[in-house]
C-alpha cells in the first residue's frame, strides 16, 4: 500500500554548499509548495504551470522573504517517484534549507522516511526492487568500476536476465501443471529430456549469477588482497609505498606487526583493500601467535595473496615458508608472489629464484625494492591483471548485493530439486512445488515478491531524502 501523504526532505547532502535542493512529493506537493512560493513575474500558482518547467521567485515565511529559489516541477506519473514532484532549488545556508523545510511541514507535507523517494518509486512502477537498490549502490559507489556496475543494474540488465529466468520457468511449470489437470489420463505434455535440458541450463544460469558475486562485492567494497610472508620481508614497507603514507610501523626487528592493518586505495577505477599482517614465523611469543593467526585468517579471506620473500635470504629458506602457504591457497585465489630488496639482491638471485621456483597455474611473480618504490607500478598493473576487475564489461551482469545472492542460492537449490526430481520420476506435484519455489526466489530479487518486511529492510538503509 502506498502512503498517500505528501514528502519532504532535504536531498542534497547535510552542511553548507552553493545550492541546496527540497524535495517534495505526493499529491499535494504543487498545491503546499503554492503555498509558500510567489512569482510575481510570472503571475501564476504553479499548479497551473505545465510540467517539467522550471520556475524563479521568492519563498517567504508571512511576509518575510525566506530566499529567492528556482522551482522544478514535474507531474505524474513522469518524474522519479512516479508522483507530482516539486524540486525546490535554495541557497545553500542550513538555516535557509531548515526553514523552508518547516515551512513545507506546517503547509501540510510529511518528513520523509529513508530511502521514502526511491521506494515510492519502486510501488508506483517506476523501477524494480534490484533497480532500487541499485539507485543506492550508485549513490554510495565510490570508484569507476563501482559506478559501471551499479549503472548497469539501474539501467535494468539484471531484471532482464531474470524476466527471462523466470518465464522459462513458467514455461515449464504450465506444461508440468497441465499434466496434473489430466492426470487421470496419464497423458505426457512435457518431454522429460526437454525439460530436464531446460532445468539444467537454468540452474547453469543461476550459478553463473551466484558465482559473480565474489567479484560484485569485490568490486564493490574493494577487491581484498592479503600481503603475506616472513618476518622482516618488507610486508609494511610495501603497504606504505601503496598507500604512499606511512601508515604501517618499519623497523628491522622481526614481528614488528602484530595486528592486522588494512586500508582501500584505488588503482585506476578500481578499489584494492590491502591487508599487512604480521609475519610468519616460529615464535613462543603469545601476542605474536594470535597476530599470525589472524594472518592466516586473512590469508582465506583474501582474493589476490601478495607473498613475499625477501631476496637476499637463501632461496631454500624462502622455498620451505612459501610451500607451507601454497597449501593454504584455495583454488579461487590469486597469488602474486613479490621478490622483495632487489635493490641489495641483485640480478643474481632473481635469475636464480625463476630457475629454481616453478609457479604453480595461479600464480605470478614480480621483483621490487618496497623501500626504494621501485617497479611498484608494475606490481599495481599486475594487480589489476589478475584480479580481472579491470576489463569489466558494461553489459556483464555481475550481482554485488548479498541479499540477491541468497535469493539466487535458494532459487539454485530448487532448480536442482527439479532436475532430480525429474530424473527420479517423481510425483508432478512435488515437481511444480519446486519450480514455484524457484520462481518465487527469483521475483523476490525484482520485487516482483515481496513483503513490509523485506522493502522495509532494504530502504532503512537509504538516507533521508533518497
Ligand atoms: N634494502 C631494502 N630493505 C627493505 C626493503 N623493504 C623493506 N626493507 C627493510 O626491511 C626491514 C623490515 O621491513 P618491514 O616492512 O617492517 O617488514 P615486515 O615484513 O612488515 O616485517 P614484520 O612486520 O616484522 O613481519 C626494515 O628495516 C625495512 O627498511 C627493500 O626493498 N630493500
Ligand atoms: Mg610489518
Amino acid at each position: 500500500m502506498i502512503d498517500q501523504s505528501t514528502i519532504c526532505a532535504i536531498s542534497t547532502a547535510p552542511g553548507v554548499g552553493g545550492i541546496a535542493v527540497l524535495r517534495l512529493s505526493g499529491a499535494e506537493a504543487l498545491p503546499i509548495a503554492d503555498k509558500v512560493f510567489n512569482s510575481p513575474k510570472e503571475g501564476k500558482r504553479l499548479v497551473d504551470q505545465k510540467a517539467n518547467t522550471l520556475h524563479f521567485g521568492t519563498i517567504k515565511e508571512n511576509d518575510k522573504i525566506i530566499d529567492e529559489v528556482v522551482v522544478s516541477i514535474f507531474r505524474a506519473p513522469h518524474s522519479f517517484t512516479g508522483e507530482d514532484v516539486v524540486e525546490i532549488s535554495c541557497h545553500g545556508s542550513q538555516y535557509i534549507q531548515q526553514t523552508i523545510l518547516q515551512l513545507l511541514m506546517k503547509k501540510g507535507a510529511r518528513i520523509a522516511n529513508p530511502g521514502e523517494y526511491t521506494q515510492r518509486a519502486f510501488l508506483n512502477g517506476k523501477m524494480d526492487l534490484s533497480q532500487a537498490e541499485a539507485v543506492a549502490d550508485l549513490i554510495a559507489s565510490d570508484s569507476a568500476a563501482a559506478h559501471k556496475m551499479a549503472m548497469n543494474q539501474m539501467k535494468g540488465g539484471f531484471s532482464k536476465e531474470l524476466m527471462n529466468l523466470r518465464n522459462e520457468l513458467l514455461q515449464i511449470v504450465s506444461l508440468i501443471e497441465l499434466e496434473l489437470d489430466f492426470s487421470e489420463e496419464e497423458v505426457e505434455f512435457a518431454d522429460r529430456t526437454q525439460l530436464t535440458n531446460l532445468a539444467t541450463n537454468i540452474s547453469e544460469m543461476i550459478q553463473d549469477l551466484a558465482g559473480s558475486f565474489s567479484l560484485g562485492n569485490a568490486i564493490k567494497n574493494g577487491v581484498p588482497v592479503a600481503i603475506i610472508g616472513e618476518t622482516n620481508v618488507g610486508k609494511s614497507t610495501l603497504l606504505n609505498a601503496l598507500l604512499n603514507e606511512e601508515k604501517a610501523i618499519v623497523s628491522d626487528i622481526e614481528g614488528t606487526t602484530r595486528d592486522v592493518i588494512e586500508d582501500v586505495i584505488n588503482i585506476e577505477g578500481v578499489s584494492f583493500r590491502f591487508i599487512d599482517t604480521a609475519g610468519i614465523r616460529n615464535t613462543k611469543d603469545k601476542i605474536e601467535s594470535l597476530g599470525i593467526e589472524r594472518t592466516f585468517q586473512k590469508l582465506q579471506q583474501a582474493q589476490v595473496v601478495l607473498y613475499m620473500i625477501d631476496l637476499s635470504r637463501s632461496l631454500k629458506e624462502n622455498i620451505a615458508r612459501l610451500e607451507e602457504v601454497r597449501e593454504k591457497i584455495q583454488d579461487h585465489q590469486e597469488v602474486i608472489i613479490v621478490g622483495n630488496k632487489a635493490d641489495v639482491a641483485g640480478k643474481k638471485a632473481i635469475d636464480a629464484l625463476l630457475a629454481d621456483l616453478p609457479l604453480e597455474r595461479n600464480e605470478d611473480i614480480c621483483f621490487i625494492s618496497a623501500k626504494e618504490q621501485k617497479n611498484i607500478s608494475q606490481l599495481r598493473e599486475l594487480l589489476l591483471e589478475v584480479s580481472n576487475v579491470a576489463n569489466l564489461n558494461t553489459q556483464d551482469v555481475i550481482v554485488s548485493n548479498a541479499r540477491h545472492y541468497e535469493a539466487l542460492v535458494k532459487a539454485g537449490e530448487a532448480i536442482d530439486r527439479v532436475i532430480a526430481g525429474i530424473h527420479n520420476g517423481i510425483s508432478n506435484d512435488f515437481v511444480s512445488q519446486d519450480i514455484r519455489e524457484c520462481m518465487h526466489y527469483l521475483g523476490e530479487i525484482t520485487g516482483a515478491i515481496n513483503t513490509d518486511e523485506v522493502l522495509g529492510n532494504i530502504f532503512k538503509n537509504f538516507c533521508i531524502g533518497k
